[in-house]
């Protein structure tokens, strides 16, 4: 049974804030990090209960805000294989986080013991890690008191990248099986990536320098340490890497920034070089966006979608060299932020599906292909491939010299790919490897085709839970008539779309807008977030800038 008298004595030391209301998101939990202590001791108990539910399998947990500003934290629940936690799960954290005192809080779990039919003697493990941001070693100490008090046995993995903890979650609970994902280590994982690159980029002409923004994050470690295992196969030039620099933390560099503000981040300026290919990742090095400045000093960005297509189309291409075409049938992931450029050039060439926000909604759908290619536009996405795929690869005979050659390729890719969730190092490498392959500069790969001029801007709303999507959040079902009025404007303008959904990460309501010409993208993406505006208008809602 519980340990009431712990929980009870734990709880009372991290109080819910009585004017909060928490929600597991898109992404977890994730907002100002000064009100999450709570939140997180309660999770720690919540990712005991979930490895007791599934008998005692490792449950990771994350600390991050990702790309959100340094004051906010977040938190959220990583399932055994390394993927997000299971959606019916999401309520429940939902549920325990809002439980308004300790005495609530403790019959909330003996709801969830009792619906979920779980088993208390079973044991549980959990491994944990955060990001670099300063609230997250106080709400570490919360979260390792939830962990005691479920009386758990829990693994410290540090201060490390999100990708990197999906991977040790994943190592941990295949380890000594025949699926075994890896050496359950850091090491281990740097290991994995830096031998698989090594085989692939073996014969191909040198790799010039590639500038890395690691966004003052955690990144910039990751990637210190990448490099010992990565001997002279590629040159990387570190920037952004202030860790101890307060407010430092995504702020005007960042993946999320060249995404949004498409453009590259000012303390590149003098950094990137004419032709030189560059990329930025997020505070937590799950996002990656590339990008080269022309000779005539232009920015242009290779954002997710230009990394679907330039790896999908390369994957193809192996397969098909490979002699096993018939049989291995590549896809690919989008969503509603897809440039519609990317999805006309990937649906010319093979089965593109469009889903939800969110990595876990993309994950799923991948995994319906052999090999699932899933990119979000904002740089967030990996390739999976299927376990009879992995096996049929593992066991195939190839019948000239030019398919063993693919399939090796193939083969070397699984590795060299962390198919547990998007990663910015693993996707850094893939796309150097197939630029590498295919002797690519960042202008033949940026040909590939012409992105249709878009711009996303944000409003911000006093409930943004009165916005809900259907048809993969390309339509508003409410509030009422604002659909209407919307596609009352696009129709005016030339190849215009646009669409307005709720954040899952954020209290905004997202615009984005795309049209034949930059300036009608723009105008098109304001109107919209007037006519948002306007719906919620009042003290409720803040003008968009
Ligand atoms: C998270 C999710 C992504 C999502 C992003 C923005 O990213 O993992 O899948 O695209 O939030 O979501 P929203 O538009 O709902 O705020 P990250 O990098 O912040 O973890």
């Amino acid at each position: 049974s519980l340990h009431i008298d712990v929980i009870k004595a734990l709880s009372e030391i991290h109080p819910k804030p009585s004017d909060i209301t928490f929600q597991y998101g898109t992404a977890g939990f994730r907002t100002l990090g000064s009100t999450l202590d709570s939140v997180l001791f309660r999770v720690g108990l919540l990712a005991g209960l979930r490895s007791k539910k599934l008998d005692g399998k490792t449950i990771g947990v994350m600390v991050t805000a990702s790309h959100n500003p340094e004051q906010d934290n977040g938190v959220k629940i990583v399932d055994p294989r390394g993927e997000m936690l299971e959606a019916s799960w999401e309520g429940h954290a939902t549920t325990l986080s809002n439980a308004p005192n300790t005495e609530q809080f403790i019959e909330a779990l003996n709801t969830l013991i009792q619906s979920t039919k779980i088993d208390l003697s079973r044991p549980c493990n959990v491994v944990y890690a955060r990001d670099t941001r300063p609230s997250g070693i106080s709400l570490i100490s919360a979260l390792e008191d939830g962990f005691k008090a479920i009386g758990c046995s829990a693994r410290n993995a540090g201060v490390t990248t999100t990708p990197i903890l999906h991977y040790l979650v994943r190592a941990i609970n295949t380890k000594g099986t025949p699926e075994s994902y890896g050496e359950d280590s850091e090491d281990g994982y740097y290991r994995k990536l830096g031998l698989a690159f090594k085989k692939l980029v073996s014969g191909r002409p040198i790799i010039q320098p590639v500038l890395i923004d690691c966004a003052n994050g955690v990144g910039a470690l990751a990637v210190a340490k990448l490099m010992e295992y990565l001997g002279d196969t590629i040159p990387l030039v570190l920037e952004n890497i202030s860790l101890s620099t307060p407010g430092a933390l995504n702020n005007a560099c960042g993946a999320d920034y060249v995404k949004t503000m498409q453009k590259l981040p000012p303390s590149l300026m003098d950094h990137l070089q004419f032709g030189q290919r560059g990329c930025s990742l997020d505070g937590d090095a799950d996002r990656l966006m590339y990008y080269y400045l022309d000779e005539r000093g232009q920015f242009h960005m290779l954002d997710g979608d230009k990394i679907a297509a330039l790896v999908a189309s390369f994957i193809v291409e192996l397969v098909k060299s490979s002699g096993l075409e018939n049989e291995v049938k590549v896809g690919v992931v989008q969503t509603a932020y897809a440039n519609g450029a990317s999805t006309k050039y990937l649906a010319d060439r093979l089965p593109v599906k469009c889903v939800p926000t969110g990595v876990k909604h993309l994950h799923h759908a991948a995994e319906h292909y052999d090999i699932g290619v899933y990119f979000e536009a904002n740089g967030h996405g990996t390739v999976i491939f299927s376990p009879h795929t992995q096996a049929r690869l593992a066991q195939y005979q190839p019948s000239t010299p030019a398919q063993s050659t693919a399939l090796g390729h193939l083969i070397n890719l699984t590795q060299l790919i962390n198919q547990t969730v998007g990663d910015a190092l693993s996707d850094m490498l893939l796309v150097e490897v197939v630029l590498a392959h295919k002797s690519y500069t960042g202008v033949e790969w940026d040909s590939l085709y012409v992105d249709l001029p878009n711009r996303l801007v944000k409003v911000v709303v006093g409930d943004r839970n009165v916005f809900r999507t259907e048809n993969a959040e390309r339509r508003l079902v409410s509030p009422p008539g604002l659909q209407q009025k919307i596609e009352g404007l696009v129709q005016r303008y030339e190849g215009g779309r646009s669409f307005v959904r709720p954040s899952g990460t954020e209290d905004v309501v997202r615009v984005y807008a795309e049209a034949v010409v930059k300036s009608q993208a723009d105008e098109l993406a304001f109107r919209v977030a007037g006519l948002v505006y306007d719906e919620v208008g009042g003290d409720l809602a803040k003008r968009p800038k």
